[in-house]
């Protein structure tokens, strides 16, 4: 059987996401799009799914009898729209990170999936698909380096778009941390901090770049994190875990070390679609896989809630400068 998708939002992601689903994946087929930009979701549709509806609106998109699963990959504001109609249809669907902007909104996305009585939403935390976050996994949960103590982490990307301004340092970078982490250390947050850097003189927009958040766990792990989004260099994604017994780095991403010019080493990514274009892949395949067995078993909407309170936190404790507890309902059986 193969699943019948229409994708919401043309962009950058959501081309990529359109060429993985219609032609590299094995059991998924791309029936429809939709973009605001009407002109570029034909030039998408034309490019890597030609015969695809181009519907006028998300909403004609999910009424598409043509469409049996929905993804999202639209702007963050939109999210919450497009997956509640998706509930509403009755049809699974695959949201891009973050599930929505505020921990309310999230929120209303969970009880609206409990009322509708079957999971449906998956959020798009492809780093849980990654295969050397998963070695990482392993080797904590093997209890290799004993109990994690601390954890020093970097997100920096070589710059950002004009539209990236406010705190999308926190609700559209370090999201895929807050995510990541707590999946990698298997425990929840209880607090977040943030410390200002010197500013960059290449941060514009007003953006403050770059910072450090800390996050501490229930079991008392302290996990700091630097976000940098105008580092100039490349695309660069740190771990460390610091344990009872010893430490333990996320693998760099394979690349052929050279000596050149008097300089020995290896290229560094500039670009985060070719960083984790593996585990997109692997994220994918997995959804289409469960999606067609009726299953949601990737990172749930009550995933997407806890990184929503967790951002909200952390831009409180950016605004503040203080200790912002991070508080969250108790989790419903439902995602047990
Ligand atoms: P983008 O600006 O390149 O593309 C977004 C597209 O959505 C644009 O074509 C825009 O016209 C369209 N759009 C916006 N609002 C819409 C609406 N209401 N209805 C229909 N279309 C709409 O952005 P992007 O980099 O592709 O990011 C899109 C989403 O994917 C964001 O939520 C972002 O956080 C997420 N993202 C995830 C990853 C990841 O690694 N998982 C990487 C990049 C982006
Ligand atoms: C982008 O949306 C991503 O998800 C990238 O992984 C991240 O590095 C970047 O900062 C975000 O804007």
């Amino acid at each position: 059987m193969t699943l019948r998708i229409g994708v919401i939002g043309t962009g950058a992601i959501g081309q990529e996401h359109i060429a993985r689903l219609h032609g590299k994946l094995v059991g998924s087929t791309v029936t429809a799009v939709n973009d605001i930009n009407p002109e570029g979701a034909r030039a998408a549709a034309e490019k890597l799914c030609p015969g695809a509806s181009v519907h006028e609106s998300g909403q004609a998109l999910i009424d598409d009898p043509n469409v049996d699963a929905v993804v999202v990959a639209s702007w963050g504001p939109s999210h919450e729209e497009f997956v509640l109609a998706a509930i509403a249809a009755g049809k699974p669907v695959f949201c891009e990170k973050p599930l929505a902007t505020t921990a309310e909104a999230c929120q209303r996305i969970v009880e609206a999936e409990i009322a509708g009585g079957r999971p449906l939403v998956q959020v798009g935390f492809m780093r849980r698909y990654d295969a050397g976050y998963r070695m990482l996994k392993e080797i904590v949960a093997s209890g290799q380096i004993g109990e994690p103590l601390l954890l020093h982490c970097a997100h920096r990307n070589p710059s950002v778009p004009a539209h990236y301004v406010g705190d999308m340092g926190i609700t559209d970078t370090f999201i895929h941390e807050i995510d990541v982490l707590r999946w990698l250390v298997n425990d929840d947050y209880v607090s977040a901090q943030v410390i200002q850097g010197k500013r960059s003189r290449h941060a514009l927009n007003g953006l403050d770049d770059p910072y450090i958040v800390v996050l501490k766990t229930k079991s008392g792990v302290v996990i700091d994190t630097e976000i940098f989004v105008n580092c100039q260099f490349g695309y660069d994604i740190q771990c460390q875990i610091v344990g009872e017994d010893g430490t333990a780095n996320l693998p760099e991403p394979a690349t052929v070390p050279m000596r050149k010019n008097q300089i020995a080493g290896q290229a560094i990514m500039m670009d985060w679609k070719l960083r984790f274009i593996d585990s997109y892949d692997v994220e994918f395949q997995d959804w289409v896989n469960a999606t067609l067995a009726g299953r949601v078993d990737g990172p749930t909407a009550w995933d997407g809630y806890f990184a929503a309170v967790t951002s909200d936190a952390c831009v409180e404790a950016k605004r503040t400068g203080q200790i912002v507890p991070i508080e969250t309902r108790a989790k419903p059986a439902f995602y047990n």
